[in-house]
């Protein structure tokens, strides 16, 4: 397991409530009545897995009590969140702070010998994410349950989260991960909450009565969704919620026929192509899978959680048409999108509604939130395939566009351009169903995930469809919750916080503001300073352990953590390190700045490009790092298989925060917010949340360079840019010429090729444009770095500034704007 405990000071953990006698014995005596009766171990013999599962068996119990003891009453309204993946990561800090119990579980576990630091390590990362869209549903699921919102998150229990990523000589290898081979201590399974969800077969249609048609579906396949619950707790144990991730099994886990006649194989074929559907999550981030599993997946979660809440519903209020009133559905991007037509098939086929009251429920009830505007993640499905696959939705989707169309006619305006963009189904490449169309058009509220990203929404790829309705896209920008991304990931720099401005800071964020006034104070600024030196310290040992790579934790880090791809513009950074590399080289007695280049990341296995970006990075680090002219002056780091752990161990001790993707690309990101919080600097274009993470912490204290996304639109619009920039920037042109040459790969001088070439004649991410820019940022950032007052001042002020990016604060404005929805 990642041995991240190191990071973790054992003595500095925020203290809700110091640990008292009788808890800790309490505790002590459960933790050892988990291991010998749940586990079968006794302490000489249990391992540091086993004691991390009896510590959460242990505390689990106490979220339970908490969960009985909480208000049992039914909500008068209740949010469920939709969404293909929650990037949860460890659970147990999570529960033990939520709980207060951080010192009463240390203690309890030091009575018995046991390090809590290695208990934590022993926990396996829930990795049910790729990356940024999985990682907020997380965070909103905990905010949800520390500001009082009742809901459910619903997903996928995936046997294997994201791969594990190791590096074969700078090249990228996969391998499956494996979180759930020794069990899941904080999971429930619910065999009472199984569904049947269908695939395939055909439609009837019966007269039921004069003029009336009812159709029913009868598909050729079923499998069976079992519910596995994760309670999620709140801030102080107010509100337990419930994470309900469903399992796929077969109805007919073995055909006994075919067993006995001796086909042993095919005997259990049904069983593995029924529980292929939650076997593994799709690698893919910002792109579309396009797979036919992938559709399957999505329907079999998508249906199996609505017939859950529909149930739930039913059985509370008796009518189903009082569903918008009681239940607000958020869909996590497009992937949950068929709950459009699916809702409706349940409305109508289970329920005998007509269409227009189906259709009101539906829209009032379902909200969208668009999470990219790359046109490679946009989803469309084949025509052909849905109809094999979901022949009765495919029918309910053709209505629905017939409807919408009509509308149009109606308000006339039919013209053929106007119809075809608004069209649920695009008839330009073979015909597909738009899902971001049907999703937006079945929805109440639509939202982005950034000031800037809604703005663009509403002027590129829904233009059309907000012009019908201009009320129904919103703002709600991103956030990240502060109990893991501060007090859990950062104790000591939150004890600070709280030492300056008092506990109640660790309720409400905006007391943080009160920092501002001691960013002068020259005790306070030690003491912010030591902090971060000993993160560095932690993460520097983190670096010899894993990449093998001694750095000084005197130097500038600089990190750029995130998935791989070439929006997200890593390739930048690393010829700006190649240049940086040249210019070392050039002058080697100047007073250069010491920088560790910090990279993390996962490329999608099938992304050529990306993995190349990765290979390249590796060999530039070797490289510089293994010339003796350069030394400690700069040093390059690829850490491998990057996880939420591996992001808490080093977001604390990065002093620079690298967000430099091409204006316009990233909806929001919300790495950037976890940096500013903890005291990094940020470089960055106006793109996403930097715009706003600016507008709170001040322009003096964040660097900004590069396009605008306007200026991005203009200049992609120019012929020859790359060509123009690599012409007027000598040191970019070097750098290029450098790697061209094979440089960094003598062993194969071309390897390169594809990443120089590309920019050279297209550079579709406008790096060569950003380049001297970027340099020039960076270069003004050296200056700063050797002015320490001014460098802490403003990494005061960033903490100090930005209570407003906590997912609480989004939270509540999804419940009051889109959800309306009392926040307790
Ligand atoms: C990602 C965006 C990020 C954004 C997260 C969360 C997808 C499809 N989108 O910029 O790229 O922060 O969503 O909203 O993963």
């Amino acid at each position: 397991q990642d041995a991240t405990a190191a990071v973790r000071p054992a003595t500095s953990a925020t203290p809700v409530l110091p640990a008292s006698g009788d808890a800790v014995i309490d505790l002590r005596e459960a933790i050892r009545a988990k291991l010998a009766f749940v586990i079968g171990k006794s302490p000489e013999t249990a391992r540091e897995r086993d004691w991390f599962a009896a510590t959460a068996l242990a505390l689990r119990d106490r979220i339970v009590a908490a969960c009985a003891a909480a208000d049992r009453s039914v909500p008068n309204k209740r949010v469920y969140y939709l969404s293909l993946e929650f990037l949860i990561g460890r659970l147990l800090s999570d529960a033990m702070n939520n709980l207060g119990l951080v010192e009463t579980t240390r203690a309890a576990l030091k009575d018995l010998g046991v390090d809590l630091g290695a208990v934590e390590a022993a926990e396996p990362d829930a990795a049910l994410g790729n990356g940024g869209l999985g990682r907020l549903a997380a965070c909103f699921m905990e905010s949800m349950a520390s500001i009082g919102i009742p809901a459910y998150g619903y997903g996928i229990r995936y046997d294997h989260g994201l791969f594990r990523q190791s590096f074969e000589n700078g090249w990228q290898r996969e391998a499956p991960e494996t979180w759930l081979a020794e069990g899941n201590p904080w999971e429930f399974v619910r065999p009472e909450a199984t569904y049947t969800i269908g695939f395939g077969g055909h439609v009837t249609m019966s007269m039921v009565s004069e003029g009336v048609i009812r159709r029913s579906w009868h598909p050729t396949e079923t499998v069976k969704a079992v519910a596995h619950d994760v309670p999620v707790v709140g801030w102080k144990g107010r509100t337990v919620n419930t994470l309900r991730l469903w399992k796929a099994e077969a109805e007919q886990p073995v055909d006994l026929a075919q067993f006995n006649g001796g086909d042993h194989v095919g005997a259990v074929a049904n069983r593995m192509r029924a529980e292929a559907i939650s076997r593994v999550l799709y690698p893919s981030d910002s792109s579309t899978a396009g797979q036919e599993l992938r559709l399957r997946q999505e329907y079999f979660f998508t249906s199996a959680s609505l017939q859950d809440l529909v149930r739930r519903h039913v059985a509370e209020r008796g009518d189903v048409r009082t569903l918008p009133d009681h239940a607000a559905i958020q869909l996590n991007d497009t992937h949950p999108a068929i709950a459009v037509p699916e809702l409706m098939r349940i409305l109508l086929e289970d329920h005998g509604l007509i269409w227009e009251d189906a259709w009101h429920v539906t829209t009032n009830t379902l909200n969208y939130t668009n999470h990219t505007l790359l046109p490679e993640a946009l989803e469309t499905w084949p025509v052909e395939l849905m109809e094999r696959l979901l022949p009765r939705h495919m029918q309910i989707i053709y209505l629905i566009n017939w409807m919408h169309l009509e509308e149009q006619a109606k308000n006339g305006k039919s013209d053929a351009a106007h119809l075809a963009a608004v069209s649920l189904i695009d008839e330009s490449h073979g015909r597909r169903v738009r899902m971001g169309h049907l999703a937006f058009h079945g929805s109440r509220r639509v939202n982005g995930v950034s000031a800037l990203h809604t703005e663009l929404m509403r002027k590129t790829v829904f233009a059309d469809l907000h012009a019908l309705d201009p009320d129904k896209i919103v703002n709600k920008t991103n956030g990240i919750t502060f109990r893991r991304w501060f007090h859990n990931a950062n104790p000591g720099l939150t004890r600070l916080a709280v030492d300056a401005v008092g506990a109640g800071v660790l309720d409400n964020p905006e007391l943080l503001k009160g920092l501002d006034a001691f960013a002068q104070d020259a005790s306070f600024v030690e003491r912010y300073a030591a902090v971060r030196r000993g993160r560095k310290e932690a993460l520097a040992r983190i670096i010899e352990d894993r990449a093998g790579v001694s750095v000084d934790p005197s130097a500038l880090f600089d990190v750029q953590i995130k998935r791989i791809h070439e929006y997200k513009r890593q390739l930048l950074n690393v010829i700006e390190t190649v240049a940086l590399y040249q210019a070392i080289k050039a002058e080697p007695h100047k007073d250069w700045t010491s920088r560790v280049k910090i990279f993390g990341g996962k490329a999608a296995p099938s992304y050529t490009q990306a993995k190349l970006i990765i290979k390249l990075a590796c060999d530039v680090a070797r490289a510089v790092n293994d010339d003796p002219e350069v030394a400690d002056r700069l040093k390059v780091v690829f850490m491998p298989n990057y996880s939420v752990s591996l992001a808490e161990a080093i977001i604390p001790a990065a002093d620079l925060s690298e967000q430099i993707s091409t204006a316009g690309m990233e909806a929001s990101g919300t790495g950037n917010m976890k940096f500013a919080l903890n005291g990094a600097l940020t470089v960055g274009t106006l793109d996403g949340a930097n715009i706003e993470i600016r507008d709170h912490v001040g322009a003096e204290n964040i660097f900004i360079f590069g396009l605008d996304a306007a200026g991005v639109q203009a200049r992609s619009a120019e012929p020859h840019y790359a060509r123009d920039a690599i012409w007027n920037s000598p040191r970019l042109a070097a750098a290029l010429d450098m790697i061209a040459s094979g440089r960094f790969s003598p062993e194969e001088p071309n390897r390169f090729r594809p990443l120089t070439d590309d920019l050279r004649h297209r550079d579709q991410y406008l790096l060569t444009v950003d380049f001297d820019d970027y340099w020039r940022a960076q270069r003004e950032i050296d200056a700063a770095w050797k002015d320490p007052a001014a460098w802490w001042r403003r990494a005061i002020h960033n903490t100090a500034r930005m209570a407003w990016f906590s997912s609480d604060r989004s939270m509540r404005e999804y419940a009051e704007e889109i959800w309306r929805v009392r926040v307790a």
